[in-house]
């Protein structure tokens, strides 16, 4: 809790004791968290010193190659450790803050340790985040491991919990090449048939990069072995019409941010009913909203559309699930307002919007 900062924490702050117990009763999934978005910071800051002491004991040489400078990583790891209120001049930078990260998580017992951490802080304890949660995390090859080896890591930790509690998406990166598109969906679709719990596929990563043509036989094969679909779409306001237009035409089962659709755009969405995943921290933090009062979520919550509300990234936006549930409860301007009622069904659309077909969750 000491790490909350930000919107979501004040309108934490706001709230009576028991309408804080009323929302950690609330039964709610966590459908849109990135891994290496979420690392708590106790956990990161334990990565960072073992990581520099290493670099510091190893030849300059082996530290340095294909890798980013003990520096950069300081200052890197120095900025995510202080980072408070409004954390970002534009979206941006935010893609600027995982370099240093991934510097800390490229060995296969650093990224473990890293999902353990993500996953007790949204599963464990008297008072969990959540009721089940769906991670997402993109595979990356380094020197330490190949990109199979990097799902099996996130999957061996996610064994510890019930198959009913959380599942894997496998994200794709928009700055991906076709080559390595296609490995990652090959080896989801693979550990898929092994058993596993691969659930989805993500697009994700800058909003500006990428050719979104390319994706086409890949989503269509994700859906085909049955893998649920979600997609990053116009999360600022240079991704174009025609490109949303396309990314809808792929028939996405869930919509991360879709924060600028047009009329036409909102039209397929609300006929498909597609269920969008709302950040409200990030999008604020991030500059794509400007208000609360001024966020998408509410022409969703009038049309009855499903959606669920998701913590994108606790490390750099300093929040919790339980603090983007308090943005619905608070009264305005601390948050929208919404009564115990209205929180109880968004939290039920959530758990209906999963991946995973289970017919209970705890
Ligand atoms: C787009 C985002 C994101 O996959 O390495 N990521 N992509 N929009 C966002 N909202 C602001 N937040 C996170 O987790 C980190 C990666 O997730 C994507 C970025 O590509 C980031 O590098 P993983 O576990």
């Amino acid at each position: 809790m000491s790490a909350l900062g930000g919107p979501a924490a004040i309108a934490l702050g706001t709230l009576t004791p028991e309408q804080i117990l009323f929302l950690q009763s609330v039964p709610k999934a966590e459908l849109h968290a990135h891994l290496n978005g979420s690392i708590p910071i106790p956990t990161l800051q334990e990565l960072a010193s073992e990581n520099l002491a290493a670099r510091a004991s190893s030849s300059q040489s082996e530290s340095t190659a294909n890798d980013i400078s003990d520096e950069s990583i300081t200052q890197g790891i120095e900025k995510l450790m202080t980072l408070q209120g409004p954390v970002l001049d534009k979206i941006d930078d935010f893609f600027h803050l995982f370099p240093a990260i991934y510097a800390l998580t490229s060995t296969p017992n650093a990224l473990g340790r890293a999902t353990r951490a993500v996953l007790s802080f949204f599963l464990d304890g008297a008072l969990p985040q959540c009721n089940y949660l769906e991670l997402r995390s993109t595979p990356r090859a380094t020197k330490w491991m190949d990109r199979e080896r990097y799902l099996l890591s996130v999957l061996h930790e996610m064994d510890r919990y019930e198959v009913d509690k959380v599942g894997l998406i496998v994200s794709l990166d928009r700055r991906m090449g076709m080559e390595v598109v296609e490995e990652c969906l090959k080896i989801a679709c693979k550990l898929r048939e092994e058993g596993r719990r691969v659930v989805g596929i993500d697009l994700c990563g800058d909003p500006t990069a990428g050719d979104m043509e390319m994706f086409a036989p890949y989503f269509a094969e994700a859906k085909r072995v049955g893998l649920g679909l979600t997609l990053h779409i116009a999360e600022t306001l240079q991704n174009s019409a025609e490109e949303t237009l396309k990314l809808l035409s792929y028939n996405p089962d869930r919509l991360g941010h879709a924060t600028f659709l047009n009329e036409e755009a909102i039209s397929v969405v609300l006929e498909k009913k597609m269920c969008i995943e709302i950040c409200l921290s990030s999008n604020l933090l991030c500059k794509t909203v400007s208000t609360l009062e001024s966020h998408h979520i509410l022409q969703y919550l009038k049309a009855g559309h499903p959606i669920s509300i998701c913590t994108d990234d606790i490390l750099p936006f300093r929040t919790s699930l339980l603090a983007e549930y308090a943005l619905l409860l608070a009264q305005p301007p601390y948050g929208l307002g919404l009564s115990e009622e209205q929180v109880l069904k968004i939290g039920e659309m959530s758990l209906h919007a999963r991946f995973m077909s289970s017919p209970e969750v705890a």
